[in-house]
């Protein structure tokens, strides 16, 4: 088998069980399980100008290859394209898109290092796989240096519609960089389909029925792959004995007889501020709730140098400060809002122990924290997941409660309705929602993707699989 070698911006600390991204988490496992390389950046800024080798470390059958970047690197290809740009702008938030001279050339140059530090790392027949939004056109600088293997792509955030994504600077040229990969997948039917369009309205493009799809003079294969989690390792985390034990501890010190719960890293497309007036308003219109339901949002810190997410963070802290104030009493905080990483094993047991599980994203590539949710549950007495539409987790999963993010007042009559939910319904709804996160978990995804890729035709891009030196035995550094 092909080695795999994986290419994100960020590395995870292999070491650290408490990861919060939803990429850390599906990555591992897929290295894990097949050995291979991941690359990408360690984390750590560097003053410009400064140039340190790449990092190698082999932990568990995993070699990561790791650099720092620039602290102007950071400003303009991580905080400033990146975050600033490409996040707000595919999730549909044109009005949060903070463009400023630097930041394309910023994404460019950093796409352009990335593939000069990994090309030595490279076998001929290894099969590389790029991750997400910051990498876009690392495929097409891997072939400007002479790389043939076969590389996929896939996008874990929303691709936004084409009359969206024609706002963003030299649009096209993002999207023609895609075709440089032999396989570009996505999370949703709806973010195809917008992909799709964008390349039929400004590529003169075409998709075949087994979804070649030709623009710009060049040729790629585009599927869908929607993502899922390690249902079992994760079920098994919600029933541990060491947790169970934690919890009931906090339980005891809190006392709801209901619980909601929300885990999030604190990012405005996770439809916070409503989530929180959403709940605000279940109070308001069904006092049985007072000092019976408790609401815990944990919201994990993230991006905290993107001017945005102070803000919602600013939001939050207010708006929960309103809620407790009003509706508080000496022996009741409706809202237990928390601003900090959870370990992942009480983040399970807690999940497991809640009535509702609260997942309102105004936009989401996927949405893990959905299907944590119901893995976590016990089959004999199931929480209810309460779920936004606008989640691409939402396409499969039916049987959860299905609300729209921007209407409060339906949110509240949602949690209503789930914290009433009979017994029998909440079982069906469980034994029906389990039964597609089982079939349709992390392993399946990365071998669905990995043979779509091994079996994809090869892409075509002007000028693209011209020889080169990479790939070279005696080239490799050593150890590889
Ligand atoms: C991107 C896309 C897509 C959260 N807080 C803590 C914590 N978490 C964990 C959750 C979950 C993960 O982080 C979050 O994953 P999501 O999928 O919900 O969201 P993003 O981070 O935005 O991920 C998303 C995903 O990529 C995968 O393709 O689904 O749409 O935006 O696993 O449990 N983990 C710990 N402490 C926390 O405080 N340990």
């Amino acid at each position: 088998m092909s080695r795999l070698v994986v290419v994100s911006n960020r590395v995870a600390d292999l070491t650290d069980p408490v990861q919060s991204g939803g990429l850390a988490v599906a990555l591992r496992d897929a290295l894990e399980s097949r050995g291979g390389l991941w690359f990408g950046w360690d984390g750590n800024t560097v003053p410009s100008g400064t140039r340190i080798p790449p990092k190698i470390t082999k932990i568990s059958g995993v070699t990561t290859v790791t650099l720092p970047m620039t602290q102007r690197d950071y400003r303009e290809y991580y905080v400033g394209f990146s975050n600033s740009v490409l996040w707000p702008m595919l999730h549909y938030r044109l009005d949060l898109v903070k463009f400023k001279s630097g930041y394309l050339k910023g994404y460019k140059r950093v796409n352009s290092k990335f593939a000069d530090a990994l090309v030595p790392f490279l076998k001929p027949d290894d099969i590389i796989w790029v991750h997400d939004f910051h990498l876009f056109p690392l495929g097409a600088e891997l072939r400007k240096r002479g790389c043939r293997q076969r590389i996929g792509f896939f996008l874990h955030i929303p691709f936004c519609p084409p009359e969206i994504l024609a706002a963003a600077p030299e649009n096209e040229w993002l999207v023609r960089t895609l075709f440089a990969y032999d396989l570009v997948g996505f999370q949703t039917i709806t973010d195809l389909e917008n992909f799709r369009r964008y390349v039929e309205v400004h590529g003169g493009g075409s998709t075949d029925d087994v979804g070649v799809t030709s623009a710009f003079g060049a040729r790629t294969s585009i599927a869908c792959f929607p993502i899922g989690i390690d249902t079992e390792a994760f079920q098994a985390m919600a029933s541990s004995p060491e947790g169970q034990a934690r919890v009931r501890q906090f339980r005891k010190r809190i006392l709801p007889r209901q619980l909601i719960i929300g885990v999030d890293r604190l990012d405005y497309t996770k439809g916070l501020p409503d989530r929180l007036r959403a709940f605000a308003r279940l109070l308001e219109l069904y006092p049985e709730n007072r000092k019976t339901v408790t609401f815990m949002q944990i919201a994990a810190p993230t991006r905290e140098d993107v001017v945005a997410y102070g803000d919602i963070r600013a939001e939050l802290e207010q708006l929960s400060g309103a809620i407790n104030g009003r509706f508080g009493d000496f022996d009741w905080t409706p809202l237990r809002y928390i601003h900090r990483h959870v370990p992942r094993d009480t983040l399970a047991v807690l999940f497991g122990q809640s009535q509702v599980g609260f997942v309102s994203p105004l936009r989401d590539g996927m949405n893990l924290v959905a299907k944590e949710y119901v893995a976590a549950q016990d089959s004999r007495n199931p929480g209810v997941l309460v779920l936004s539409k606008f989640a691409g987790a939402a396409e499969a999963l039916k049987e959860a409660v299905i609300v729209n993010p921007y209407d409060v007042d339906e949110m509240a009559e949602s949690l209503q309705k789930a914290l009433r939910m009979p017994l029998k319904q909440r079982q069906q709804r469980q034994k029906a929602l389990m039964a597609t996160i089982r079939k349709h978990d992390v392993h399946e995804w990365q071998q669905n993707f990995l043979n779509a890729l091994a079996k994809a035709p090869i892409a075509t891009e002007p000028g693209s699989h011209e020889t080169g030196r990479m790939g070279d035995p005696a080239l490799l550094p050593d150890g590889l």
